[in-house]
């Protein structure tokens, strides 16, 4: 067994934690709403569901997709959370505007101010294929990251929504200054795509300190899904109370071992591995 912790788990009968994930589904597998279920499941963690979008895609890229009805993505919403109750949850793919600000009016309707919230600012495939209208950007910065917890977009992300070209640690740091501004209580800028760095730095900032995170760069061309495996982590560590920086941390050594378990899968890029346990890794 490798050195990962584990979150608290319930014991067998009694009601977990449980968690949302308001995202796209990947008919591939290997993100999306998928990978959010298969590292909830892995956690100990009752994952419930707010489907917005269903993605044709496989390991070569998304062909298509096709949006669920607002009034059925504000439904499962509320249905979850008015019954079920969430003590965390996070956003993937938003895919439109009118999506996005469904999703936050329905979140402050239903007083869910105070849960902890993740939004995962997916504007794309690691293919490049877009999930995200580009007009949907003001949304995401204006309505949505003032109710979030905690943002956590990658490189290509920062350059969509701030502008700022991440090459170094100076720039990470003026990124994650640019995004706090929108008003999310923390901001992680995560290095992955970093060229040339040896490390995977990841920096997390709420406005006065900043955190650093590195792990070894893991080389695998089969990395789909570790952005959402990250956000999904740092959801159910957040759910069972642990601080932002607790949380980040716990995710981060979370998706280091679901990358060094990483398959191959079809023609293209194969996914993260969040079933690695199951194979006494
Ligand atoms: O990894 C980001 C992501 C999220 N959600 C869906 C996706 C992808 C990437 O392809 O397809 C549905």
């Amino acid at each position: 067994m490798n050195s990962v912790n584990l979150l608290p788990l319930t014991p067998p009968g009694q009601t977990p934690v449980r968690v949302l994930t308001i995202a796209g589904s990947d008919s591939g597998g290997g993100a999306g709403i998928q990978a959010d279920l298969r590292t909830f499941a892995m956690l100990g963690v009752h994952g419930c569901v707010a489907v917005v979008a269903v993605t044709v895609q496989n390991s070569v890229g998304v062909k298509a997709f096709h949006e669920v009805p607002v009034p059925i993505i504000a439904g499962q919403i509320e249905a979850v959370t008015s019954d079920i109750g969430i003590l965390a949850a996070k956003t993937g793919m938003l895919a439109s505007a009118e999506i996005i600000e469904t999703v936050a009016a329905t979140w402050r309707a239903q007083g869910l101010d105070g849960t902890p919230l993740v939004v995962d600012p997916v504007c794309a495939s690691m293919h490049g294929d877009p999930l995200l209208h580009h007009s949907a950007l003001d949304s995401l910065r204006n309505t949505l990251f003032p109710l979030a917890t905690l943002v956590t977009p990658n490189l290509d992300e920062v350059r969509l929504l701030v502008d700022v070209d991440v090459v170094d640690e100076a720039s990470q740091r003026d990124a994650a200054r640019a995004l706090h501004a929108l008003g999310p209580r923390w901001v992680l800028v995560k290095g992955g795509h970093l060229r040339g760095a040896a490390e995977s730095p990841d920096l997390l900032y709420d406005g006065t300190d900043f955190h650093q995170f590195s792990a070894p760069r893991i080389d695998t061309g089969h990395d789909h899904g570790a952005g959402d495996t990250l956000a999904a982590a740092t959801t159910c560590a957040l759910a069972h109370g642990y601080s932002v920086p607790e949380a980040v941390a716990f995710a981060k050594g979370w998706v280091t071992e679901c990358l060094r378990a990483a398959y191959p899968l079809g023609q293209g890029h194969g996914p993260v591995n969040a079933l690695f346990r199951l194979q006494g890794r």
